[in-house]
């Protein structure tokens, strides 16, 4: 569920101190939150996350962008951990293709075997915090478990100095209609 904020309560969480202090020690200057997502897969959910990176969607330069997401059950491996790639926010936004995924309509193009032998897999409890950069590359399997619920609560944080690079988002917003129509949904 995106766009929470458009929820008077989120609207003004999203300034709380608590996460906002947090992501400028982080980032080295002030920032403004840009989103807060619920996330949910339910038990036996079949969609997975498939691998991304945040700022493929956001097109902001210089890439100071980062997302807490906040654990609200136990989450490991058979209930669809985060995996992330270690190093990936070094090198750039790669190209990303479509998807069939509702909410992650574009993916990494060439992500490879070797790379998911390298992920390195986010087991956590509720309460834990775990915080990406915009450029690292993530994904999530889907939930295999038949009772537990995956949930996790996530707020997209920028810096001030962030712009958006207009022709890039153009050129995602362009796809992703396509892809919209094509799916029958806009
Ligand atoms: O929870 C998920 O499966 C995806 C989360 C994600 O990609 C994100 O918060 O950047």
């Amino acid at each position: 569920m995106h766009r929470m904020e458009l929820d008077a309560y989120f609207d003004e969480y999203q300034r709380s101190s608590r996460w906002t202090e947090l992501a400028e020690s982080l980032l080295g200057e002030s920032v403004h939150c840009h989103g807060a997502e619920w996330f949910n897969k339910p038990p036996g959910s079949t969609s997975p996350t498939p691998p991304h990176q945040d700022n493929y969607y956001f097109c902001l330069a210089p890439p100071k962008v980062l997302t807490m997401w906040l654990a609200l059950d136990e989450i490991d491996e058979e209930n669809g951990c985060l995996r992330y790639q270690p190093g990936s926010h070094r090198f750039g936004v790669r190209d990303h293709a479509a998807t069939q995924t509702s909410g992650f309509s574009q993916a990494v193009a060439d992500y490879t075997e070797e790379e998911i032998q390298r992920e390195v897999l986010a087991c956590v409890s509720p309460g834990d915090l775990l915080i990406h950069h915009g450029d690292t590359i993530h994904r999530a399997d889907v939930n295999r478990s038949a009772t537990r619920h995956r949930r996790s609560f996530a707020m997209v944080f920028q810096a001030a100095s962030c712009q958006r690079d207009e022709s890039a988002f153009e050129r995602y917003a362009l796809q992703r209609k396509k892809q919209q129509h094509e799916l029958g949904i806009a």
